[in-house]
């Protein structure tokens, strides 16, 4: 794909949003859609009993600014969802898959949306046509012919609503298995996994009104500029109230700098700096930084003890001295060396701490993404647990979700390991047993389709190829498949790497108004805090043949259940009935249809937020973690992936990274000035990366070197453009999340072919 040659490499910004934020949004807006679909959606956006923003699961605020609830991503997601052109028939027609598979992602994303079904037969060069009923009836022959529900692998993509999961999840196990791998396996689950065990909820603790009352907000490898802008404005907030921040990031990360508020008529133009303290800490040290920060607490304990709050320890938590133990057995120096950072640096961040009890620690996808993802998670915690800060108002846990409603698609039983409440709750209302076989993960699941093992599967939203870790592997597992069924808004390259047959099934969005029987419909979604609250759709679908996600399940379950134990029709004839089963299935819910018409929603039961514990033994754990065991070569780096400024994803808005100073192309590879002098490279280079894990060779070519304030030793490049180097079985241990976040590489010059 050449989408290098008008690469442009310019400054860093050092500040986020700003005038420049309002006029890229109404440009991306206006350019796909008409100003009065724009102004309708807009107007609505994140507003109460509005429209969710289909971005990010960033909270809405109670206050809602009549000026406008939303960012500049929020509105590239709307322009990107709603966009008027479409990928018809004719569309399809005109290009033959291997066509389609020549272009880029952008391209791909830019044709519009999806308005029929469509098929590829075997050995069909085209996608084709196909009626609803014949959908459903391939579907149900394919799943119905195998040996075992097991061998069908069923994905979910974060943004479906809590109605289309549920029924989903249903429809799964009715059918008879747990193969629900979803895009948290890739994403949060370290966070699951670790919060799970330490405070015995995997769901952060705090909400939004914490963030004003608390003294200091620790962001571990999170981008918040690019993937959650609204925080920002919440920082800001929370530092008027005099908190500090202090970032933990191997990049400067503009918005980590500071933030021009486009809001704010002064704000806008003088901007408001973020962090007071900036760690670039190197990859995957985190584990060492917290470990040093925690030693040198202990010592000053020693002089100062109100510093620990031992009431709080000896109250509510198990494990504190084993912990406290392994911490001092530690060289300090030596950790200190590994993170890169200087001890004066530390220090700052080791009396930030000392005096302050009310403490935020957020993370994204920097902690999560590690082989050690849930060590590093759990370290956090130690952190929190030592100082109390955790279930007391301006404290607590903030794993900072990605998908606007992967939380909720959890809670409604999109699990591969579901809990026994739950399989119990099903089994007593639905008058079946559920299977209780945990199911595949994503990473299992690629592992099951490539062996032959899965052979049916299908995708509810998402773009698995691309997201998946080893894209040459994943690629050979789905074309293993005897069909891949993909529903979907928009073309993606998942719908170009299919089994043998190939269905598209298209789907309506968050902003798509879905009315039955003279009713409009709402749907309902959880945010990264844990409130629950409507969504409603204002916009015609593209198609009168693109369905909403709860009738597309509804169909194919009873395409393919021979014993239906729900009245499928009822329930999609009026969304309140899919919300009764849910109160009658999942803790919580209680009164949904009448709680959910309040504004602003409502909260989930949270122990960790409250303080009751709900692990086994009723305490938060503290926990003993190891650090990092990566071995590295002299010649080789530690690459990252990560998102650009342009990008959901793998839908690719655009191809600039303002932030960074990229423009006009993906294929690069940031990089610290002092290595690429040692390398011999300089600013535009083309170079390929490289890996040999197991012994198996993983390349991509022709990457752009960046010069970049990265640590040495450290690369980062794009996802999913790399994701051919992260290899399928390097996992984290216990929540087997692709370790994209660090990558043993090497480098060399791309050989130029004629070409
Ligand atoms: N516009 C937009 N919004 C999005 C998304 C999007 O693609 N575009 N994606 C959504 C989704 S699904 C998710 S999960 C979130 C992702 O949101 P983020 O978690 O912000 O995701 P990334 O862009 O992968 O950035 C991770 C950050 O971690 C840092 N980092 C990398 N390695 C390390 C490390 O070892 N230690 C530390 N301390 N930091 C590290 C990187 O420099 C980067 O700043 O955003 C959601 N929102
Ligand atoms: N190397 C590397 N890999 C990564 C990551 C990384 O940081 N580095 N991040 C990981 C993370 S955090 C995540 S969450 C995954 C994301 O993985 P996915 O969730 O699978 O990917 P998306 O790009 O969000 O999916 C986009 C597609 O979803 C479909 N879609 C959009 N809206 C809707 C809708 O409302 N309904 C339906 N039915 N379909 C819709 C569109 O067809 C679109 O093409 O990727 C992971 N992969
Ligand atoms: S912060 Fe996230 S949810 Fe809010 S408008 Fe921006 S993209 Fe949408
Ligand atoms: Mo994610």
């Amino acid at each position: 794909m050449k989408n290098n040659e008008d690469l442009q490499i310019k400054e860093q910004a050092n500040y986020a949003a700003g005038i420049k934020a309002v006029y890229i949004s109404l440009q991306q807006i206006l350019s796909r859609m008409s100003v009065k679909n724009s102004f309708n959606v807009l107007q609505k956006l994140n507003q109460k009993k509005g429209v969710d923003c289909p971005g990010c699961a960033w909270p809405d605020p109670d206050h809602r600014s009549k000026l406008g609830e939303f960012c500049e991503n929020g509105v590239k997601a709307i322009a990107e969802e709603a966009m008027e052109r479409q990928a018809n028939p004719e569309f399809f027609a005109k290009y033959t898959i291997d066509e389609l598979k020549a272009k880029s992602d952008y391209w791909l994303g830019q044709q519009g949306r999806l308005t029929h079904p469509m098929v590829l037969r075997p050995g069909a060069k085209n996608y084709t046509p196909i009626s609803w009923s014949e959908a459903n009836q391939i579907i149900a022959k394919e799943l119905n012919a195998l040996d075992d529900p097991d061998q069908a692998a069923f994905y979910t993509s974060g943004r479906t609503s809590n109605e289309a999961a549920f029924l989903y999840q249903l429809f799964v196990r009715m059918y008879g298995t747990n193969n629900l791998p979803d895009c948290s396996n890739m994403c949060h689950e370290s966070s699951g996994v670790a919060l799970s065990k330490t405070v015995g909820i995997g769901k952060g603790s705090v909400t939004l009104n914490d963030f004003y009352k608390a003294e200091l907000i620790l962001i571990f490898g999170q981008n918040p500029a690019t993937n959650h802008p609204r925080m920002l404005a919440a920082l800001e907030k929370a530092k008027k109230n005099g908190a500090k921040v202090v970032a933990i990031n191997p990049l400067k990360e503009a918005g980590l700098i500071n933030f021009k508020n486009p809001q704010d008529p002064i704000k806008a133009f003088t901007g408001v700096d973020i962090a007071d303290l900036y760690l670039q800490i190197k990859i995957n040290e985190d584990v060492a930084l917290l470990k040093a920060v925690m030693f040198k607490l202990f010592q000053k304990a020693e002089h100062q003890p109100e510093i620990l709050n031992q009431d709080f320890i000896n109250q509510k938590t198990e494990g504190f001295v084993a912990f406290k133990n392994e911490i001092l057995t530690h060289n300090l120096a030596s950790l200190i060396q590994r993170t890169g950072l200087l001890e004066d640096d530390i220090d700052l961040l080791v009396d930030l701490i000392a005096k302050r009890e009310r403490i935020i620690a957020c993370w994204g996808m920097g902690l999560t993404q590690h082989v050690n993802g849930v060590d590093n998670i759990q370290e956090v915690v130690n952190l929190l647990l030592m100082k109390g800060s955790i279930a007391k108002d301006g404290a607590g846990t903030c794993p900072v979700r990605g998908h606007s409603n992967v939380q909720g698609d959890r809670t409604m039983g999109i699990a591969e390991k579901p809990s026994k409440e739950l399989l119990d709750k099903i089994s007593e209302n639905f008058g079946f047993t559920p299977p209780k076989k945990h199911g595949y993960s994503v990473v299992d699941a690629i592992e099951a389709m490539y062996k032959g093992e899965a052979k049916v599967f299908v995708g509810m939203g998402g773009n698995f190829l691309s997201a998946a870790p080893d894209t040459n592997y994943t690629t050979q597992a789905l074309n293993n498949c005897n069909l891949t069924a993909h529903i979907s808004t928009k073309l993606n390259r998942s719908h170009l790497t299919p089994g043998k047959t190939a269905l598209i099934l298209p789907s309506m969005g968050r902003t798509d108004k879905f009315v039955k029987n003279g009713k409009e419909q709402f749907i309902t979604v959880e945010n990264s805090m844990g409130v629950v609250h409507s969504s409603k759709g204002m916009l015609t679908p593209p198609s009168e043949f693109v369905e909403s996600e709860p009738v597309i399940v509804a169909n194919i379950a009873k395409a393919t259940l021979k014993q239906n134990k729900v009245d499928w029709d009822h329930l999609t004839e009026d969304y309140n009935n899919i919300r009764d089963l849910i109160e009658k299935t999942i803790a919580g819910f209680e009164n949904y249809n009448k709680r959910v018409e309040q504004p602003i929603g409502f909260e989930l039961p949270n122990g960790s937020r409250s303080g009751n514990f709900t692990t086994p033994n009723k305490k938060a754990n503290f926990t003993v973690n190891k650090l990092n065991q990566i071995k590295i070569e002299p010649n080789e780096f530690l690459m990252m992936t990560t998102r650009s400024h342009d990008q959901f994803n793998t839908t690719i808005y655009g191809l600039d990274d303002r932030y960074r100073g990229v423009y006009n192309g993906r294929m690069v590879v940031f990089m610290n000035e002092d290595d690429m002098k040692k390398n011999k490279l300089t600013k535009g280079d083309l170079i390929s990366l490289y890996n040999n894990y197991d012994g198996v060779l993983r390349q991509v070519d022709n990457f752009a070197v960046v010069p970049y304030q990265i640590p040495k030793g450290c690369l980062a490049t794009y996802y999913p453009e790399s994701n051919p180097l992260v290899p399928i079985n390097l996992t984290a241990h216990l929540s087997h999340t692709p370790s994209s976040k660090s990558v043993k590489v090497k480098i060399k010059t791309t050989e130029r072919h004629s070409a």
